[in-house]
């Protein structure tokens, strides 16, 4: 009996803000570790997680949402999605069942253009449109760029996952395991920490204020009896913001406090004691200081 082939490889998953990149890849991987929000911008950096079956491993690279640029932040936010296509095998691209190619979109597609790297379209969010749409969404972008293939998918529902997952295996060179079966991201526990309070801020907060927070582990301890005290400062860049992420009474720091602590024990399989300050940083998305501490560097 001949031993089936197996695949491997880095792939991008990139695309328009918002499109559901990150809950995709949560669902092709089968848990949750990127942070996902219905606010636009909400992936800031690259993540790097692994999906490993019979017939193949993958290494998805989550990147953040095309848009345009209006600070130092989100010029770095779009440069880690630009750059990303080179260094990959395959390209996952995201959209929504819709035939609008915007401008953030359409330079991404000269850099995909450029890369040469082959692409899949994932047609996201196909619970909201009927196949007639859908088909005119791939007819779009298939007019703007060369598909090896295209798969309509519902992240949120779970359609189509494993049809892509097979897709995306197939179109990966034959190569050995690049990582161990077991692992699931190069993330430390501190990082995915910190993006989880941030998800409860992008959760809980509206308008400006979860888009000028930061949040950045400033101790991580694990005591003999397993328990971890984590020590968090979210970071914001007004003033006024301070209070609305306090709340009144501390209302709101509090309930990102129980919602962040439920989901990072859930995760940490164990019991974990948060404490949350708020500290306010000017303008720190636009000081390459601050970014760079922050880790929103190259
Ligand atoms: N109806 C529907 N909503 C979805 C689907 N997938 C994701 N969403 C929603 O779309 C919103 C954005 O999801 P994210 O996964 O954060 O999107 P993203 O592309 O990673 O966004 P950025 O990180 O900002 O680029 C969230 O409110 C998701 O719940 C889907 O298949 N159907
Ligand atoms: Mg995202």
């Amino acid at each position: 009996m001949t031993k089936e082939s197996f695949h491997s490889g880095f792939v991008a998953i990139v695309g328009r803000t918002n499109v559901g990149k990150s809950t995709l890849m949560n669902h092709l991987i089968g848990m949750k570790l990127a942070i996902t929000s219905n606010k636009p911008q909400t992936t800031r950096r690259r993540m790097q997680t692994v999906f490993t079956n019979d017939k193949g491993q993958i290494v998805f690279l989550d990147t953040p949402g095309i848009h345009l640029p209006h600070n130092k932040l989100s010029e770095y936010m779009d440069n880690v999605a630009y750059k990303s296509v080179s260094d990959v095998d395959l390209i996952l691209f995201v959209v929504e069942p819709e035939t609008y190619i915007g401008k953030g979109e359409r330079q991404m597609i000269e850099r995909m253009k450029q890369s040469k790297k082959p692409v899949i379209l994932a047609v996201n969010k196909c619970d909201t449109a009927d196949d007639e749409h859908i088909a005119k969404a791939i007819d779009a972008y298939g007019g703007a760029i060369e598909l090896k293939d295209a798969v309509p998918v519902s992240a949120l529902k779970g359609i189509n996952i494993d049809r892509l997952t097979d897709t995306l295996i197939s179109f990966l060179p034959e190569g050995p395991m690049l990582y161990d079966e077991d692992t699931v991201t190069d993330e430390t526990e501190r990082d995915i920490a910190a993006e989880i309070v941030r998800e409860k801020v992008l959760r809980n907060l509206r308008d400006e204020v979860p888009h000028g927070v930061a949040v950045s582990v400033i101790s991580f301890k694990e005591r003999d009896t397993g328990l971890i005290d984590i020590e968090a400062d979210i970071i914001c860049d007004k003033d006024s913001h301070k209070g609305i992420i306090i709340g009144k009474g501390g209302s709101m720091l509090k309930k990102i406090g129980i919602e962040s602590r439920k989901d990072i024990e859930e995760l940490l399989e164990t019991q974990v004691n948060l404490k949350l300050f708020v500290k306010v940083r000017k303008d720190w998305r636009q000081n390459p200081m601050m970014l760079q501490s922050l880790g929103y560097k190259d």
